[in-house]
């Protein structure tokens, strides 16, 4: 949303994969003209959809960044799928660049892609943002690979990550490499140093409050209210992925109800998480793994009136989302790890400042870095986040005001606009480095 908005402000190509997956060569880039952006979209072949995408990019990359290595795989020809892809769309985007672009990178699947550009002749500034957590090198180091991605890294004027803790991750690792960001590229007299720096994705504040508000009145919202009977709610938002920590946040629900069993029948937990990167081993187990888990626990705990969980592995439109957290009293969003996450910014902008809702959110999520005032927690600590549920359930109204306030600041001070402000300016002074020291 953000860099549709800045290529709203500039114009400009979006250029990116299409979702479509096409059984020979694939097609494109297909052209699409909408006011002053331009859509260029391609297709994957299958090979380059299980090697490339799901292969390299989402079971290899996507668990080491979240630091799950238990669910890490490597296989070389993935990789070198995955090289493929990145030098294919490279050679697709070169026809489509003018020479004042400034060429904007997003996340994982595309690290080497500035390398490939360089390597082509390419002299635009290109900037890179990495919407995971970056890793610490210990981490990092199970890949094979480690190095040629740090290196390719190395190729962008400007990296951008979510948190301090990512950038010195980053940091640590070209150490260890005897690579830093500036040194060897001034050494080589190539290139400026590239500029790696926090880059805190924020959200339309405004945009989300004014959807709860209007949206109130929609038939799936008035149903939800009528099916609570009263009963106070909590609420998850989350695409269907292990490192979101749904099976733990469950098993915690679950301690609440043991725990303080006065409040049985008296709250309600809806999770709402359809269905990603299906074909995923994992990720269809995880899918599995859920359905069992609501079921025990509904079929232990649930009474002729109530239904402990429900657990919905369908999609709502934003705007329902949005309405849906304005009449929740907690909000659960509690990643294993978490670049950002920005369900937790959200719903802190969907509330009512009157009688906010609150957030319990996971200290391993980036928005955690800014939303201090949630109720903070370790998603692996099952007793902790069962506590905290049943803290944020009772917290008084004063209370909830206060930690909404200071939340709702930190958000209007770094939104959406602010982000990809700050990161298009990086860009810019890292063209006009670019071209002083040619
Ligand atoms: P995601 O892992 O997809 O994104 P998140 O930030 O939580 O995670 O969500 C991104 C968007 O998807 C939000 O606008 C949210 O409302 C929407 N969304 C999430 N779950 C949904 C659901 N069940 N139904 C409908 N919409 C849903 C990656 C990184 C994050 C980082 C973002 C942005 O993994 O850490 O915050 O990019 O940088």
């Amino acid at each position: 949303m953000g860099v549709l908005a800045a290529l709203r402000e500039h114009g400009g190509v979006w250029f990116g994969w299409n979702g479509r997956v096409v059984s020979g060569d694939p097609a494109g880039p297909k052209l699409e003209h909408d006011g002053n952006i331009t859509y260029a979209t391609i297709e994957l072949s299958e090979r380059a959809y299980e090697l490339y995408y799901n292969g390299f990019s989402n079971t290899s990359l996507w668990p080491v960044f979240h630091y799950l290595l238990g669910f890490f795989r490597y296989e070389r020809r993935e990789f070198d799928e995955y090289r493929r892809v990145n030098s294919l769309f490279a050679r697709k985007l070169i026809p489509l660049l003018k020479p004042d672009d400034l060429i904007w990178v997003h996340d994982y699947h595309l690290i080497p892609l500035a390398s490939e550009l360089r390597r082509a002749g390419v002299r635009n500034p290109i900037g890179f943002f990495l919407h995971t957590p970056f890793p610490a090198v210990e981490a990092l180091r199970v890949l094979p690979v480690y190095e040629q991605l740090l290196r390719a890294m190395c190729a962008y004027d400007v990296v951008g990550f979510h948190t301090l803790r990512d950038l010195r991750c980053f940091n640590d690792a070209l150490e260890s490499l005897s690579l830093d960001s500036g040194a060897d590229r001034r050494a080589s007299g190539r290139a400026p140093p590239i500029n790696a720096d926090i880059f805190p994705i924020g959200i339309d504040v405004e945009g989300c409050h004014q959807l709860a508000m209007q949206t109130g009145e929609q038939d799936n919202v008035q149903r939800m209210v009528h099916h609570l009977h009263g009963r106070q709610l909590l609420i998850g938002v989350d695409r269907l992925d292990y490192s979101k920590g749904l099976e733990e946040r469950f098993r915690a629900f679950a301690r609440l109800l043991e725990d303080y069993p006065a409040i049985r029948n008296q709250v309600s937990y809806i999770q709402i998480a359809p269905t990603s990167r299906s074909g995923v081993r994992a990720y269809d187990d995880i899918r599995e793994a859920l359905e069992q888990s609501a079921g025990m626990i509904n079929g232990r705990f649930a009474d002729i009136d109530w239904v402990p969980i429900r657990y919905l592995n369908r999609a709502f439109d934003r705007a329902t989302l949005m309405a849906f957290f304005r009449e929740t009293n907690v909000g659960l969003v509690t990643p294993l790890r978490d670049g950002m996450n920005l369900v937790a910014k959200e719903f802190v902008a969907a509330q009512d400042p009157e009688d906010p809702g609150m957030l319990v959110l996971s200290r391993l999520a980036g928005a955690a870095h800014e939303l201090t005032d949630a109720v903070l927690v370790n998603p692996y600590d099952i007793d902790g986040v069962a506590e905290a549920m049943h803290r944020a359930l009772h917290m008084p109204l004063e209370e909830r005001r206060e930690r909404h306030k200071s939340m709702l600041d930190v958000l209007r001070r770094n939104d959406i606009t602010a982000w990809r402000t700050r990161f298009v300016d990086a860009l810019l002074t890292a063209g006009q480095q670019r071209r002083a020291a040619e």
